[in-house]
């Protein structure tokens, strides 16, 4: 008897330690999307996973070569984190010439070896068919209701049938989704100014609520992203909150944060930025763990990076300095498309070796951490 008492205590101990999360956005989400969220809980607490944006398809001076990447190369190390990118779902290739189908297959090759895939949507607008930086105010027409809302699903059909196709041995890629960022900005059609709060938070919920009921899509998990430019005050969890879509809608918190990355010849000014750096961060773990969400970096970088230590220095120095801080689970560069446009290293970069130094920093995770 107690052999079956001791086999049944075993099995319960056994059976909660590998059950999985839920995902607040989907109670359908598939087990590969909660084995996503676990594996982004777990790492949270070893240190940051990095990566940055197109890192397979595309560098400086090369353009769709096999495994070859800009991290790689300089460091030996590649990205724990892939981002991509569907604005242009409508034709064969993204906004920056990406095609789609290959997109498909690398990010499949990044599930396989234990990476992780965000994607984000630089939507065009879906009434003039301009970019996502036309700003004409659409939101109304296109809300259900609304004389556009047409044109506005038909775009959604088309990602739809896009995330349907990211599979990889029959199976669907859990994939980190970041619709509608950068919000609070003015730049983008969604943006603050351009709709309205309400009418943001209907926009984002309709998404979400598309693609699960409509389309059963549910290997997906949901990032929110407002730009730290627009946070006056790096410290107000109220002004990072704006237009929030509710936790029911959300799994990750996410900041774009260029404006305190830029280096200034003034100290006193590089002084502040580094601060309110690390306090916009401090406030956005902090609000996520009050929700009992992850948070990251959502976008990041310098362009061009003109500083020989900046990753060092600007970066992984104020990030470590603060406990809070360091709770992010990734930091997303921006993507490295040139000379004069890029975000990461390259060879025979000035800031090479110290991006080697900081990619070595214990916490620091690359694809090799994730795998071990
Ligand atoms: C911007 C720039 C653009 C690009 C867009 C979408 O920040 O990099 O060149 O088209 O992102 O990736």
């Amino acid at each position: 008897m107690y052999k079956i008492v001791l086999f049944f205590i075993f099995s319960v101990i056994i059976f909660s330690c590998t059950k999985l999360p839920n995902i607040d956005s989907d109670p359908l989400a598939t087990k590969a999307t909660k084995k996503l969220y676990q594996k982004m809980k777990t790492f949270s607490n070893e240190g940051v996973m990095i990566g940055y944006e197109d890192a397979l398809a595309y560098g400086v001076g090369w353009w769709d070569e096999k495994d070859k990447c800009d991290m790689f190369t300089v460091s030996g190390e590649y990205p724990a984190i892939y981002g991509w990118d569907i604005g242009d779902i409508h034709k064969s290739e993204n906004l920056d010439s990406v095609s789609f189908d290959k997109m498909i297959a690398w990010m499949g090759e990044v599930h396989k070896k234990g990476g992780i895939n965000t994607v984000s949507w630089h939507m065009d607008n879906p009434i003039t068919g301009a970019s996502s930086w036309d700003k004409s105010q659409i939101a109304k027409d296109i809300l259900p209701g609304g004389i556009n809302h047409q044109k506005f699903t038909e775009k959604l059909d088309l990602a739809a049938a896009f995330f349907q196709k990211c599979k990889v041995n029959n199976e669907l890629i859990p994939i980190l989704f970041r619709p509608f960022h950068e919000h609070n900005g003015d730049w983008f059609w969604w943006g603050k100014g351009n709709t309205s709060e309400e009418d943001y938070i209907a926009l984002y919920r309709f998404v979400a609520d598309y693609f699960k009921e409509k389309h059963q899509i549910h290997h997906l998990m949901y990032a929110f992203s407002p730009d730290r430019s627009r946070i006056m005050n790096p410290s107000d969890s109220l002004e990072y909150l704006y237009a929030y879509p509710g936790d029911n809608y959300v799994d990750l918190l996410g900041l774009d944060n260029y404006a305190d990355m830029r280096i200034s010849d003034n100290d006193s000014i590089n002084h502040q930025s580094i601060t309110n750096f690390v306090k916009s961060l401090e406030m956005l773990t902090d609000v996520a763990e009050q929700k009992h969400k992850i948070s990251a970096l959502t976008e990041t970088g310098s362009m061009g990076i003109k500083d020989d230590d900046w990753f060092t220095t600007r970066l992984y120095d104020p990030l470590m300095s603060s406990k809070k801080a360091q709770r992010i689970s990734y930091i997303l560069f921006w993507r490295n498309h040139s000379i004069e446009h890029h975000f990461m290293v390259y060879p025979g970069h000035n800031a090479a070796a110290d991006f080697r130094a900081f990619v070595n920093k214990k916490e620091i995770l690359t694809l090799t951490d994730l795998k071990k």
